[in-house]
């Protein structure tokens, strides 16, 4: 078996004619033609200076060269960063700094930006919405076959950022090893073959996107319909055509809201999977009642790939994330020790899906990842007698809205630093589209200023996804005896 990426995601398909990516645009890409246009894109980043081990960022657009992009970044030897494609560029000048790439490949409109933040330390090369731009040009030219850059399973093939609740992101340093045993483990339990057409419209900047779908589609062969975004119109065409969805519980439902999702819709639909956020009962309930389907919920992290899923073939419970996958093992901890099944405790994990550690930071993987290999999720839950795992709650404190990750602390930040203000509170309420909405609590000593005039100073700073949808302008934060902010006095309050 081979036991890195490119070999066993992309050099395998190099004779492979069946039809891998279809755009939005109607175009079809063979996997075979997509190994070569890898090729093509490692070429160029070589000659862009990329050496075996060096980051290369990659802010970019869906699409079908940003998939080879990541092919590439790979066969090369080198890092894939991806980032969102909503950050601002203070978000950005923060990854940049740290992760210190040798190339930056972005869309054609934040080239000054790119090359202001990377002075002359990195090349940038950009890639627009419409395929144009000089990575492009320049790929084109080149050879379709490159000779592979040998790698060990446990080098490096990514580095994924992931908000901290120090408010500062932390890189995730993820091996050849743990992304492929992860994609193996998920081929082989949701039975993904090539017969499989699955409908991507997922960003590919998130371990949900970029490697639950991709790499898993990449293993088993399947067929991709690639969407550029989601439209729950778009994603109705599709189905009758598709066997496999992959979503966030928002993808659900707003399913759910269309007429059209019918049992005869889905006739050729075989598996639709849930994760990246708790999808709640009803909907499960609902989604089952509309379509005869019961979506299998899953379970996972950055820094861990997949962690649970609810079976295939066996009973998938609403509510719960299923067992822990193959080759990976999941304990139920108080203060670092085991609890009896049925007991709510911290979620830790062990396997080879669980990552290097955090990039430039080993305090504080010393903190989340013990000596014996358990990583410490944050994530409260049991586990029944067979192993089965729900998740009751997070100890840390993030909001997930829409399946993106909004740690507050980041955002009180930005808030904080606005002058006059005092102090605040960010929060999150129930949602009905995206699950949790952020909400932001202020206290003021410059009584002017005025919620729209907060929101004004701090949208410069945030993706658009992480700003509060509303301020409230309080006297003083709910505290305990402790002098502890309360959140949960706040969300009860502002919940409606
Ligand atoms: C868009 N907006 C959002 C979100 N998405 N606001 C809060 N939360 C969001 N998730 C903003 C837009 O900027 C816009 O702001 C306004 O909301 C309306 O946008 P809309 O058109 O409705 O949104 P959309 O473009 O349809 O996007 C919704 C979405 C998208 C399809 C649910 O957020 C999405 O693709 N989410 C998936 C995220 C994901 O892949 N997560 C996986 C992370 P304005 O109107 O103000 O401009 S990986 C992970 O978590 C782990 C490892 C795991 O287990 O998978
Ligand atoms: P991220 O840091 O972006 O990788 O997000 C990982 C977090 O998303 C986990 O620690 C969980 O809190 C949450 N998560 C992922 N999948 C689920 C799920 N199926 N149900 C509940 N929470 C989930």
């Amino acid at each position: 078996m081979t036991n890195t990426l490119y070999d066993a995601l992309f050099a395998r398909h190099t004779q492979n004619d069946a039809p891998f990516l279809t755009d939005d645009n109607g175009q079809t890409l063979s996997y075979a033609q997509f190994v070569g246009r890898i090729a093509q894109i490692a070429h160029t980043l070589v000659e862009a200076g990329v050496s075996p081990g060096d980051r290369v960022v990659v802010q970019a657009p869906k699409l079908i060269d940003t998939i080879a992009l990541y092919g590439a970044a790979v066969q090369a030897g080198a890092v894939y960063l991806p980032l969102n494609t909503a950050y601002t560029e203070s978000e950005a000048r923060y990854f940049v700094e740290d992760a210190t790439p040798k190339l930056v490949i972005c869309d054609a409109g934040n080239q000054a930006t790119f090359e202001g933040l990377c002075a002359q330390a990195a090349q940038i090369l950009t890639l627009a919405g419409d395929g144009s731009g000089s990575l492009s040009r320049k790929a084109d030219k080149k050879p379709r076959h490159f000779e592979t850059v040998a790698r060990g399973e446990d080098d490096l093939a990514a580095l994924l950022y992931t908000s901290g609740t120090t408010g500062r992101s932390k890189g995730a340093m993820l091996s050849h090893k743990n992304l492929l045993s992860n994609a193996q483990s998920l081929t082989e339990l949701w039975q993904i073959t090539e017969a499989d057409r699955l409908i991507h419209a997922l960003p590919i900047f998130h371990t949900h996107g970029l490697f639950v779908a991709m790499n898993t589609a990449l293993l088993a062969g399947a067929q991709v319909r690639f969407m550029a975004s989601f439209d729950a119109s778009a994603i109705i065409d599709e189905l009758p055509k598709s066997t496999l969805l992959m979503g966030v519980p928002t993808f659900y439902t707003r399913l759910l809201n269309k007429a059209q999702l019918t049992p005869a819709l889905v006739a050729k639909m075989r598996l639709f999977v849930s994760g990246s956020a708790p999808l709640l009962a009803e909907t499960h309930t609902a989604f089952e009642a509309r379509t005869g389907h019961r979506i299998l919920e899953r379970y996972g992290m950055t820094e861990t790939n997949m962690i649970t899923s609810n079976p295939y073939d066996g009973t998938r419970v609403a509510g719960t994330v299923g067992y822990a996958l193959p080759g990976t093992e999941v304990e139920i901890t108080g203060n670092g020790t085991p609890v009896a099944a049925g007991e709510i405790g911290m979620i830790e994990v062990r396997g080879d899906n669980v990552f290097q550690g955090y990039w430039n930071m080993p305090e504080k993987t010393a903190e989340e990842l013990r000596d014996t290999g358990f990583f410490i999720t944050g994530d409260l839950g049991t586990k029944t007698e067979d192993g089965r795992i729900t998740i009751v709650g997070r100890q840390k404190d993030l909001v997930i809205s829409g399946g993106y990750n909004i740690y507050p602390k980041e955002v009180e930040d930005v808030i904080n630093n606005v002058p006059g203000v005092a102090e605040s509170a960010v929060f999150g309420v129930p949602h009905s589209d995206f699950g949790e909405s952020v909400l932001a609590a202020v206290v003021l000593d410059d009584h002017a200023l005025t919620a729209a005039g907060i929101a004004a100073l701090v949208e410069p700073h945030l993706a658009r996804f992480k700003h509060p949808r509303r301020y409230i302008l309080l006297n003083a934060l709910p505290r305990n005896t402790m002098g502890k902010v309360q959140k949960n006095v706040l969300r009860a309050n502002y919940s409606d």
